[in-house]
């Protein structure tokens, strides 16, 4: 296994989301990625002789991002900090967030020049705050997932690893073709996606198993066939991101069919939710996928702070053998989890889950 760590993660560093009417310190911290590390190290997996190998990202094209998101959004995310200086420079202390949003009827055509309406027109939630270093620690992620793909696919098969991870955050699989929130910017599990077509697969299957809907991934791929998105989430009439994740979406188009979402109520536990996860293995399995991204939230926990499912840590292990089950090459992406003390053990036992069962 080779694992591309994300080196300025911890540029991007949020001091508060909003909630209930307040700021309330940020849940996704760099802390939950150094915690994984730790773990790494304390189990050796990265060492000589040991399971999977450390690795930088290569560069990134942006023309690879472009096939993910539009470039107004780009150029939004790339210069916002900028422009949130130059509208006061004591903003350097504050995180910006949205809060005024176009809905239906509103006109999203026309980029308004105040940075306030372009902040709402470019995201859907004021729980993602947009720091100093986010287009950079988002860049480098997607630098991650695009060298996750070319290690995955590149080399001769014989020399192939049986998966990869890019290591990183913050989180992708709610970032939209022109939208952020849920914490996420670029949607690194599409970026892999699309750099897996480009490294010769023809057809790409993604698993999501944060405990979110993966409406990011969603919205980007529902009109193609070629990309096979599926979901297992809370409820979305009782769990974020609320607007998207039913049953019934089912693909748009061309590709229709080739979404599919396992919604499961809040409370759920181990043996439930690998019964959907079996069922969004079967599907996965019978696309002919050339590789399988897993979308990899363990925010399934059940001591997650702002998440109802049941998993053990223990479980993680059997999900991680479960999806070496499939016999493909697989790509995980780090999305949630945010029991940050647990962080570690729960995604380094989905890793080694997959390492001890080929
Ligand atoms: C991101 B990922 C809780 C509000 C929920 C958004 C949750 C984003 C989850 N206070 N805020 O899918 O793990
Ligand atoms: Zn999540």
């Amino acid at each position: 296994m080779l694992i591309f760590a994300n080196p300025d993660h911890a540029a991007h560093c949020g001091r508060f989301e909003m909630f209930r009417g307040r700021q309330v310190p940020c849940h996704e911290v760099p802390a939950r990625l150094d915690q994984v590390l730790a773990e790494l190290e304390r189990r050796r997996f990265c060492a000589p002789g040991g399971p999977a190998a450390l690795r930088e990202p290569l560069p990134l094209e942006r023309a690879l991002l472009e096939r993910v998101h539009a470039p107004r959004y780009l150029d939004f995310l790339e210069n916002a900090w900028g422009e949130w200086l130059a509208l006061d420079p004591a903003n350097a202390a504050l995180d910006a967030l949205p809060s005024v949003w176009p809905v239906r009827g509103f006109r999203s055509d026309i980029a308004p020049q105040n940075f306030a309406a372009r902040m709402g027109l470019f995201s859907f939630d004021s729980g993602s705050p947009l720091t100093a270093g986010t287009w950079r620690a988002a860049w480098q992620g997607a630098a991650c997932a695009a060298s996750a793909a070319q290690a995955l696919l590149g080399g001769p098969t014989e020399d192939r690893p049986t998966a990869t991870l890019a290591l990183t955050r913050p989180p992708g699989h709610h970032a939209g073709p022109d939208f952020f929130g849920g914490y996420c910017f670029i949607n690194n599990a599409a970026v892999a996606a699309e750099a897996l077509l480009a490294q010769g697969a023809r057809r790409v299957a993604i698993l999501d198993v944060d405990y979110h809907h993966g409406n990011g991934t969603q919205t980007i791929f529902e009109a193609r066939a070629d990309i096979l998105t599926v979901s297992l989430h809370g409820d979305p009439r009782t769990e974020y991101p609320f607007y998207l994740g039913h049953a019934d979406e089912r693909g748009t188009g061309a590709g229709e069919g080739f979404n599919l979402n396992l919604p499961l109520p809040a409370g759920t536990g181990f043996d439930a939710w690998r019964r959907a996860l079996h069922s969004g293995l079967q599907r996965v399995s019978d696309h002919g996928a050339d590789a399988v991204i897993v979308a990899l939230g363990v925010d399934t926990f059940a001591g997650d702070p702002i998440s109802r499912f049941g998993l053990a840590s223990q479980d993680y292990l059997t999900l991680g053998a479960d999806l070496a089950g499939l016999g493909l090459p697989l790509l995980f992406t780090l999305e949630g989890g945010y029991a940050v003390a647990d962080m570690g053990v729960n995604v380094v036992n989905v890793l080694e889950g997959v390492m001890i069962a080929v």
